[in-house]
C-alpha cells in the first residue's frame, strides 16, 4: 500500500467489529458495525499502524 492510500475494513462476519488503533501516525477508531458495512480510512503517513478490535481483544 502507499502513502495517502485509502484502507477499507469490510465487515464480512455476522456480528459486530470495533476496528481501532492507537499508533502515533494513525490513531482511529471506527465505532462498532455490523455485517455488511465498511468503513474507511485515508493514511497520509508512512509507518506501520497496528490494528485491533475493541469488541475481540
Ligand atoms: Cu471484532
Amino acid at each position: 500500500m502507499k502513502q495517502g492510500d485509502v484502507v477499507s475494513f469490510p465487515n464480512f462476519d455476522t456480528f459486530f467489529h470495533n476496528v481501532y488503533s492507537l499508533s502515533d501516525i494513525k490513531s482511529f477508531d471506527l465505532g462498532s458495525y455490523k455485517q455488511g458495512e465498511t468503513k474507511k480510512r485515508t493514511f497520509k503517513e508512512k509507518g506501520v499502524v497496528e490494528v485491533e478490535c475493541a469488541i475481540h481483544p
